[in-house]
């Protein structure tokens, strides 16, 4: 469906190449069969390389030993990375068992490593692994379609169950808008399964627009313009950032029952340094939608941004880009045409914080959930603390489930009274519950980076365990210890560890140098604003130590670091981002 809304005009320019891989891939087949089959490299030929990212893999090398391999005249050493599908991020003990058993024996890194968006990622499988290992997950009812590439990606879903009684009803929301939006091609299947069927949609060669329709109804033949996210969240907690997804439901109940969804679009964190037509953006509030239009709400911002996203232009093409071309009124009246109803004024509501409750709450139910703090999630045995191993353990005899955490940890869900000293000391023997931890460490979060991120630019998750051991003796210095600022590193401006929505926010420009970013809020609805441009981690704890001892003697009753910052005119505060995220001047007086 295209439109005819003048508006929506695309640029007169030719389409970006990833719209005529897609055009040519068959349905996300390319010849990815063909290729695992191709020993002489252990990467993707052409246009694969893009192609399995649909399929949730991205091809990667180790950029520790690249210059090295190199030096001896070898092809860097290229073996592909899987992130899993999890909507709402959980996962039963088997499947964890499964999973803990493929990391250890055929990755080479062996580690599991937790996202940002609620699920789990294999570093480090060799090409030759590749298919049983998408068998591997089969068999245990896993996959990882459409975790990558230009679709809707992991759902996410606010994670402790504690939180609210709307959390059941809420989860199954986010695992149906999961399955709804997700391509119907059968080439997952097909490439990795010999054709056993994955769902149940019926797969014929499409001949006509007609079939097309048919075989990908919602995302069409060049699926979307570009990745595409989204949330569903229980206020008062906003565990899942939700301003950093396209699409957004947040839970309205009415004496704890479900009712509806207040709906937000156009949120996104990436940028280009200096490029100013990029800019991070919260999502804008569209309204309130009962529960019977859930789905034909998601299917029609989808399709929307499906039909009028920028195929030109990849930096212009996600959701905020198109509200920002078109303008959001136009942009919301054409979602309301397709789904055939109109917004309602939103609900009230509040978010309060954004962390996860580290340790032991009991929900209504009486079942104790446990949520372990997992330092940049990544899962693996350390000497003298064997996390991995520890969490092996409690998914031998863990009757209930685990729920993996938008903020990189991992909630033990579903205890019995009678198992929770049971499981309390397999975590503390391993490592898993540490006392020491401070509040700042719990509060901090970095993206992968070095090694295996290709696109890097600085040290990130390597860099922040004893960049925290800084800031935690500025914190105590100031008598402070016991509080903390949401601080957060990128290594690179496409800030896949959200510092474009941390109080203190660090983005890689180079080896050991970072922009730095000041003055989100708690909440997670406030972008931070450029302070600093490439600093050393020196230079920047010099300024932390600084505002860290300003904050703790002049801040007002329980007032956070972030809106001190912006009180004491630290920073001006990002208030349009769209207008004033590169030029200050901009915000209003
Ligand atoms: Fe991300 C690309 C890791 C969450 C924005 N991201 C990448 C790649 C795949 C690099 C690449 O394209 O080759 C990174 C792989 C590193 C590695 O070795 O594992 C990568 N992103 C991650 C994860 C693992 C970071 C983490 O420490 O947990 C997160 C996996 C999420 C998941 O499970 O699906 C992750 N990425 C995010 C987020 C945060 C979020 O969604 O809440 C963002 C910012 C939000 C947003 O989308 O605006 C994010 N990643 C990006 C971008 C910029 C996209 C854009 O709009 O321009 C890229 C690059 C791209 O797509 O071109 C990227
Ligand atoms: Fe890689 Fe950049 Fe994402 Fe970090 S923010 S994981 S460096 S793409």
């Amino acid at each position: 469906m295209t439109t005819s809304d003048p508006r929506a005009k695309l640029p007169d320019a030719p389409l970006a190449d990833n719209e005529r891989l897609k055009d040519h891939s068959d349905y996300l087949h390319g010849t990815i069969a063909a290729d695992l089959k191709d020993g002489l490299t252990g990467g993707f030929n052409g246009d694969n390389f893009q192609l399995i990212r649909f399929h949730g893999m991205y091809e990667q090398d180790d950029r520790d030993i690249r210059a090295e391999r190199v030096e001896q005249k070898l092809e860097p050493l290229k073996n592909v990375m899987l992130r899993c599908r999890l909507p709402g991020g959980i996962i039963s003990p088997k499947q964890w068992l499964g999973i803990d058993e493929f990391a250890t024996e055929h990755t080479m890194y062996g580690s599991i490593r937790l996202t940002t968006r609620q699920t789990f990622q294999f570093h480090g499988v060799l090409k030759n692994d590749v298919k049983p290992m998408h068998q591997w997950l089969h068999q245990l009812g896993l996959d990882s379609i459409a975790t990558a590439g230009d679709v809707n990606r992991n759902v996410l879903c606010t994670s402790n169950p504690i939180e609210s009684a709307l959390h059941r009803e809420a989860y199954d929301w986010a695992k149906k808008l999961s399955e709804h939006l997700l391509p119907k091609t059968t080439a997952y299947a097909d490439i990795w399964l010999d054709g056993e069927k994955v769902f149940s949609t019926e797969f014929t060669q499409p001949e006509t627009q007609e079939a097309t329709d048919k075989v990908e109804p919602v995302l069409g033949k060049t699926y979307l313009p570009r990745k595409f996210k989204t949330t569903v969240v229980i206020p008062p907690l906003n565990d899942v950032d939700l301003h950093a997804n396209d699409l957004n439901f947040i839970a309205i109940g009415d004496n704890g029952k479900l009712v509806g969804f207040n709906v937000l679009v156009g949120g996104g964190l990436s940028m280009e340094h200096g490029n100013h037509k990029t800019f991070p953006n919260t999502a804008y509030d569209f309204g309130f939608i009962g529960l019977g239009d859930v789905l034909k709400c998601a299917e029609a911002v989808v399709t929307t941004q499906r039909d009028w996203g920028d195929r030109t232009n990849r930096k212009a093409a996600k959701t905020r880009y198109t509200l920002q071309r078109v303008g959001v009124d136009v942009f919301k009246h054409e979602v309301e045409q397709r789904m055939g109803v109109a917004f309602q004024p939103s609900k009230p509501y509040e978010f309060t914080e954004r962390g996860d409750r580290i340790g032991w709450v009991q929900g209504e139910d009486k079942k104790w959930h446990l949520t372990l703090f997992i330092e940049n999630g990544r899962l693996l045995d350390y000497p003298g603390k064997p996390l991995k191993t520890g969490v092996r353990e409690i998914a031998k005899i863990h009757q209930g489930d685990f729920r993996l955490t938008a903020n990189q940890n991992l909630i033990v869900a579903g205890v019995s009274a009678r198992n929770k000293a049971k499981i309390e000391k397999i975590a503390r023997e391993h490592g898993l519950i540490n006392d020491d931890t401070t509040e700042q460490r719990k509060n901090s979060m970095a993206c992968v980076a070095f090694p295996t991120c290709p696109l890097a630019m600085a040290e990130s998750e390597r860099f922040l365990p004893g960049f925290i051991d800084q800031i935690d003796a500025i914190l105590a210095k100031n008598s402070v210890q016991d509080e903390n600022i949401i601080l957060r590193i990128t290594g690179c401006p496409n800030g896949c560890g959200r510092a474009m929505l941390a109080e203190i926010g660090m983005v890689g420009k180079a080896i050991g140098r970072y922009n730095l970013y000041v003055g989100g809020n708690r909440a997670g609805t406030r972008i931070p604003r450029l302070f600093k441009e490439n600093i050393s981690a020196d230079e920047i704890l010099v300024l932390i130590g600084d505002w860290v001892a300003a904050w703790a003697h002049g801040r007002e009753k329980g007032e956070a670091f972030g809106d001190f910052a912006i009180r004491t005119g630290i920073v001006k505060p990002v208030v349009n981002a769209a207008v004033d995220f590169w030029d200050e001047s901009k915000v209003p007086a």
